[in-house]
């Protein structure tokens, strides 16, 4: 597999300049407001599936240095009352915890506090757009050095949260077409073939503005066994696939849509600078596909409306959600 493939794929589907040379948001432009109130019109039964993981000690990371599971702190917990008061009284009257004496003193009030410390993209996320690059440039040919130790002054997942996000989406069944037991084995990259092949025996059609979510079974499977090993993620190829659709935006249930081998040497996420970098288009990783895919497969209809809101972390390249489908 050559690099010179890649880059014959990198300028196929540049979308520079297509939404005039300040634009931050990239394919989230084809959400129209038509295409959101047509999502609305998609839910019909009334069911809400949530597609968040929970942020929690034991999530998904494994041993990445750069990225870990997120630490949960109380500040202020039930057991205080009794440490400060009664297990240390003279914390109360020598300063040292004259606050929590305050609090936790004669009034009737008793209440908890807590804090997180967490990577933006430690379980279910969206990629910003500047969460990926190379030779320097950004989507849009923004100049890398717009991420700096403060954030991301240029495609942030801040200036992405204008967009909801919601749209209608499609779930693409890759365990159902693979008649795969739980989640597909790694191994065999998923192909826009495949895609295809999914859309038509599922009878649904992916249309400009939507969000495409592709079930591979990878959440399934690490939510019942704990399992973390790899299974098969998007050939990087794909990328035209979702191009040439015009999709808004790609999601699917394992750590970074594409599969972790790329079959390219010295370019390891080939799919991440065809989608984030050229095409400005965001991946939503770690989402929760199991209980949805199950009510498709039930009820036959693989269309609904999703809404995604990411959190306004200025500056943030990614950030942490706990998007819904509705149907
Ligand atoms: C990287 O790990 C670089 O990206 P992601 O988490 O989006 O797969």
């Amino acid at each position: 597999m050559s690099m010179n493939e890649f880059y014959e794929m990198a300028e196929r589907v540049r979308n520079w300049g297509r939404w005039g040379s300040d634009d931050e948001i990239g394919t989230l432009n084809y959400i129209t407001p038509e295409i959101v109130r047509d999502s609305a019109r998609l839910v019909t039964k009334g069911s809400v599936f949530q597609l968040g993981m929970d942020f929690s000690p034991t999530g998904p990371q494994g041993d990445l240095l750069f990225r870990r599971n997120p630490m949960h702190v109380m500040t202020i917990d039930g057991g205080d009352r009794g440490a400060v008061s009664e297990t240390f009284p003279s914390w109360e009257t020598n300063g040292l915890a004259q606050e929590y004496g305050a609090f936790m003193g004669s009034d009737l009030l008793r209440f908890t506090d807590d804090m997180i410390i967490m990577h933006t993209q430690s379980a279910t996320q969206w990629d910003a757009l500047a969460h990926a690059y190379y030779d320097d440039k950004l989507y849009n040919g923004f100049s890398a050095d717009t991420v700096t130790s403060v954030g991301a002054y240029r495609c942030g997942i801040d200036k992405v949260g204008v967009r909801g996000i919601t749209s209608r989406a499609v779930l693409l069944d890759i365990v159902a077409l693979r008649g795969a037991d739980t989640a597909v084995p790694h191994g065999d990259p998923i192909t826009a073939e495949e895609l295809e092949r999914a859309a038509n025996s599922q009878n649904v059609e992916v249309r400009e503005g939507d969000i495409v979510l592709v079930h591979t079974g990878w959440v399934t499977k690490f939510t019942r066994s704990g399992d973390r090993s790899p299974s098969a993620g998007l050939d990087w190829r794909a990328a035209e696939w979702f191009h040439d659709r015009r999709v808004a935006a790609v999601a699917a249930d394992n750590s970074g849509v594409e599969d972790v081998a790329s079959g390219i040497t010295g370019n390891m996420l080939p799919m991440h600078l065809l989608c984030l970098r050229e095409m400005g288009l965001s991946f939503g990783e770690f989402w929760d596909l199991t209980a949805l895919a199950a009510d498709c497969a039930e009820d036959g209809r693989y269309e609904f409306q999703v809404v995604a809101p990411p959190l306004r972390i200025s500056g943030g390249v990614g950030s942490p959600i706990n998007p819904v489908a509705l149907k």
